[in-house]
């Protein structure tokens, strides 16, 4: 009987220190819409026993116009940096902010748990993606680093110090999001460049056994000077044109525009169904719902612009998108 009661004793008292060292850093809400966002990282132990005297967070691509919030005991550096591309903010280009935030100086005890909350937006971002704030934290001799990051397809739990991880939802899906476009659906920010900018961009669903599709978006030139849509690339298609769709002998035809779209200074084009289009032709893989397809687009003047397009189904269409190409 005492014998069993210690091994019972035992038990639990392993049991408790797995559960322990399992604890990893990670993000009090874990799901968000694009728009603002309040990232509370929550750091559950400290490394090997000792207290936790650093708190490094990297701020992930697409995590914008970030402000941390600073504690007491604690100093804060922020490192700037340029993002990987512009975003809009509040109606402004933004193209360098927040990349790294260090909390350093206090000594948070093994046994004790705290938050490092960072405040800022979700734009570009898309429904479905990842993004990961990897953290480090630096103890007197020791160190526990939270980045790891699942290859596609993995579960993050395989990991053993997986970087705390945030799910987007779909715009306006969520409560707490503000960051919907007017009309624009889920399309995303807008992405600029130079004069330009580029917003509702998409590309439509393809049937099987299509080759070719059709991308459709808004352009606005901000500039003085005319640009022009020469064209453009993918790693989607073999070939990606700007089109004009006109009805030649009763016959739709769309061909390519020659000499490239021109968008007038201070101009808005819109490309879209029956209209101008950008055409991704000889496409491996048809496009389908969900998929996102990268494009670069090429202007005369503001240069490449990469963005990526999220696919939908034309309603009660698509049949009748048959392809009167004369190469
Ligand atoms: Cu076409």
């Amino acid at each position: 009987m005492r014998h069993l009661l210690a091994t019972a004793a035992a038990c639990a008292l392993t049991a408790v220190s797995i559960v322990t060292a399992h604890a990893h850093a990670t993000l009090e809400k874990a799901e968000a819409a694009p728009g603002s966002y309040k990232a509370v990282i929550r750091i559950p132990h400290g490394c090997d026993g000792q207290p936790t005297e650093t708190v490094r967070v990297e701020v992930p691509e697409g995590y914008i116009g970030v402000k941390p919030q600073p504690k007491a005991g604690w100093d804060l550096v922020i490192e700037s940096g340029d993002y990987a591309h512009p975003y809009k903010l509040h109606g402004r280009d933004v193209s360098a902010g927040p990349r790294v935030v260090t909390w350093s100086g206090g000594a948070l005890q093994d046994a004790h748990y705290d938050e490092f909350v960072l405040s800022g937006t979700l734009a570009g971002v898309e429904a479905g993606q990842s993004l990961f704030f990897k953290t480090l934290q630096l103890c007197a001799d020791g160190k526990v680093a939270w980045d790891q990051v699942p290859a596609a397809g993995q579960d993050p739990h395989a990991l053993d110090h997986p970087a705390p991880g945030l799910t987007i939802l779909a715009a306006g899906g969520g409560q707490g999001g503000h960051a919907m476009n007017h009309g624009a659906a889920a399309a995303g920010d807008a992405v600029t460049a130079g004069d330009i900018e580029i917003a509702s961009a998409w590309a439509r669903a393809m049937l099987s056994g299509q080759k070719a599709a059709g991308a459709y978006l808004t352009v606005t030139n901000k500039g003085g000077a005319a640009d022009r849509l020469l064209g453009g690339s993918s790693p989607a298609a073999g070939k990606v044109e700007v089109h004009t769709m006109e009805v030649v002998d009763d016959v739709m035809t769309m061909r390519p525009v020659e000499g490239g779209l021109e968008i007038p200074a201070g101009g808005t084009v819109e490309l879209k169904p029956g209209s101008y289009h950008v055409m991704f032709m000889d496409v491996a893989k048809p496009f389908a719902e969900g998929d996102t397809v990268p494009v670069t687009l090429r202007f005369e003047k503001a240069g490449e612009v990469e963005l990526s397009l999220p696919v939908r189904v034309v309603k009660g269409a698509g049949q009748n998108h048959g392809h009167g190409h004369k190469d």
